[in-house]
């Protein structure tokens, strides 16, 4: 086992323990998609986000291909983004699934919370300062490779990123959360710092093809 697999493990138990104080018995137990939107519904019941316990649930759901099939929607040209659940209007539930050697564009979370779990294959994930002076190259401050269940989060405060399936040969899909949802956010040029405005959008709702909507060329978050 790497140092750096036994620091995750180990930031991994301080937070069980930490929310076990919290919530004695009542860790909840996730056995499929729907369980895990169901807890994910009560979690955000509350007007606060404990992004510790967001993060315990969609960690505790184990990818289940059956759960999400209807969701897994690719294109040839750029990863997809599939609604899974709209949380009450307070968050979005999204699969996005990424075909080989497909990755986004450097870009913010428009002030969101943004978890990201691992359904099938892996993900690189790359995290960059904000720009600090203008037409500077965008310094990367971490790189993480993603495995099946693995969770990962970020928001404007940790930094950018942009994300990556950098395999020739297996497709990937990850489940994200962003709270609030959001339809736009900015994409940064890596090499100036530039930042753009973008529009989000959906490839399926629930499992339906969204018609003539097209993933856009160039990818653009
Ligand atoms: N933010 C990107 C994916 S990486 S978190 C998106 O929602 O398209
Ligand atoms: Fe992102």
């Amino acid at each position: 086992m790497s140092v750096r697999r036994e620091i995750i493990n180990n930031n991994e138990e301080i937070c069980e323990f930490k929310l076990y104080k919290y919530l004695g018995d009542a860790l909840p137990v996730v056995e499929s998609l729907e369980g895990l939107i169901r807890e994910l519904n009560l979690i955000f019941a509350s007007d606060t986000v404990n992004i510790e316990l967001v993060s315990y649930v969609m960690k505790a759901y184990k990818s289940n291909p059956l759960d999400w099939k209807k969701y897994a929607k690719f294109n040839r040209y750029r990863y997809t983004r599939n609604l899974v659940d709209e949380g009450n209007g307070k968050y979005n539930l999204m699969a996005l699934c990424w075909g080989e050697g497909h990755g986004s564009a450097i870009h913010d979370h428009a002030n969101s919370h943004c978890f990201m779990k691992m359904l099938q294959g892996s993900l690189e994930e790359i995290r960059f300062a904000w720009p600090k002076t203008e037409g500077e190259e965008l310094e990367e401050i971490a790189r993480t490779r993603l495995h099946v269940n693995e969770v990962a989060y970020i928001n404007d405060s940790i930094g950018l990123h942009r994300v990556e399936n950098v395999s020739n040969v297996d497709t990937a899909i990850s489940l994200h959360l962003y709270c609030p949802p959001y339809n736009r956010c900015s994409v940064f040029n890596q090499n100036t710092g530039q930042k753009s405005a973008c529009n989000v959008t959906f490839y399926s709702i629930h499992g339906k093809r969204v018609k003539g909507r097209e993933p856009q060329v160039p990818e653009d978050n």
